[in-house]
């Protein structure tokens, strides 16, 4: 079944991250993010210089960086303002009009709400001050959920929360985790929560979740609308991002686990965001791979879209 646009689906959108977002996408034409698990500030900020013509969201994972110097950074006397240094710059090139994207720490929070509170906006990286993107646990969500919603309403940055669904590798030791059981429940408490929010004229919290396209059949049912109880919920769940890592051209596995399919496969099913990681930084020359996936994923969304 087609799909409606990302530009439809913007209209609707009550999370202004998420709106933003698939604004982004219809006008740069891309539903690309590129991970950049890269251990030095220099390697991110030039990763990011590269492709940032080709894609919508940057992803990070800020503690595994291990030298925060760059090229014409200011002195910095502590940690914390090497990381702001780095961020600050970070944020400069993600906010460049002509090739605007969106920044995802993929720090997947998963504690209880006091100590989420810390790690989402203290220590030395302040994720809070610089992430337009960062996502949750399902597990623990019911608590870590009510201090970023919390802080969303107190500052003035704007920000939307992934909740994962599913994750890539699916099975670990043979056990699934991750499986229909565990999907269906996440999304009834994110639809839930994000209905009652929005009736309360709080700005919702959530832009939508992480799914995989190792399980096809469930994160087609996450797209759907499939486990929604009524034709409210199912009807909301449209504006619900889904984005989908485990992701390049040829399929297959890393020595550790990652399960890889294709742009298209994962599209098609539903998703609506490829992250790649590796697929790009390790290409020899990262800003074509970019354009390569970039390209890939657009056509793929055309063909599982309504023309309007
Ligand atoms: P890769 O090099 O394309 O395999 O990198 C995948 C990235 O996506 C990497 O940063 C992972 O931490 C991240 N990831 C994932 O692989 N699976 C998941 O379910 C989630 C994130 Br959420």
């Amino acid at each position: 079944m087609p799909h409606p646009s990302y530009s439809a689906r913007a209209k609707d959108a009550k999370n202004p991250v998420a709106k933003r977002l698939l604004e982004l996408m219809e006008q740069k034409e891309t539903n690309l993010c590129a991970s950049a698990d890269l251990t030095t500030a220099q390697e991110i900020l030039d990763l990011a210089e590269a492709v940032s013509e080709e894609i919508c969201v940057l992803k990070t994972h800020i503690d595994i960086i291990k030298d925060f110097s760059f090229k014409g950074a200011p002195k910095a006397k502590t940690p914390t303002e090497a990381v702001r240094n780095f961020t600050q710059r970070l944020r400069e090139i993600a906010d460049r009009k002509d090739k605007e994207f969106l920044i995802f720490e993929d720090r997947k929070f998963a504690d209880i709400g006091n100590t989420v509170g810390m790690q989402f906006t203290g220590g030395i990286y302040k994720i809070a001050e610089w992430a337009d993107i960062v996502n949750v646990h399902s597990v623990t969500s019911y608590a870590t959920l009510p201090f970023i919603s919390g802080y969303a309403k107190t500052s003035k940055r704007q920000i939307g929360v992934l909740v994962l669904a599913q994750m890539t590798p699916v099975q670990l030791a043979g056990l699934e985790f991750f499986n229909e059981d565990y999907a269906s429940k996440t999304y009834r408490l994110v639809l839930q929560i994000h209905k009652s929010q929005f009736k309360q004229n709080l700005n919702p919290l959530f832009i939508g979740f992480i799914g995989s396209s190792e399980q096809p059949e469930i994160l087609s049912k996450l797209r759907n609308g499939d486990f929604a109880d009524n034709q409210e919920t199912r009807e909301i769940s449209q504006e619900m991002i889904i984005m989908t890592p485990g992701i390049k051209i040829a399929p297959g596995n890393d020595k550790l686990g990652q399960t890889y399919n294709t742009p298209e496969k994962a599209i098609s099913n539903g998703s609506d965001v490829i992250i790649v990681g590796r697929g790009i930084y390790e290409a020899d020359d990262p800003a074509t791979a970019a354009k390569i996936y970039r390209e890939a994923g657009w056509a793929a969304y055309q063909q599982n879209t309504k023309q309007e």
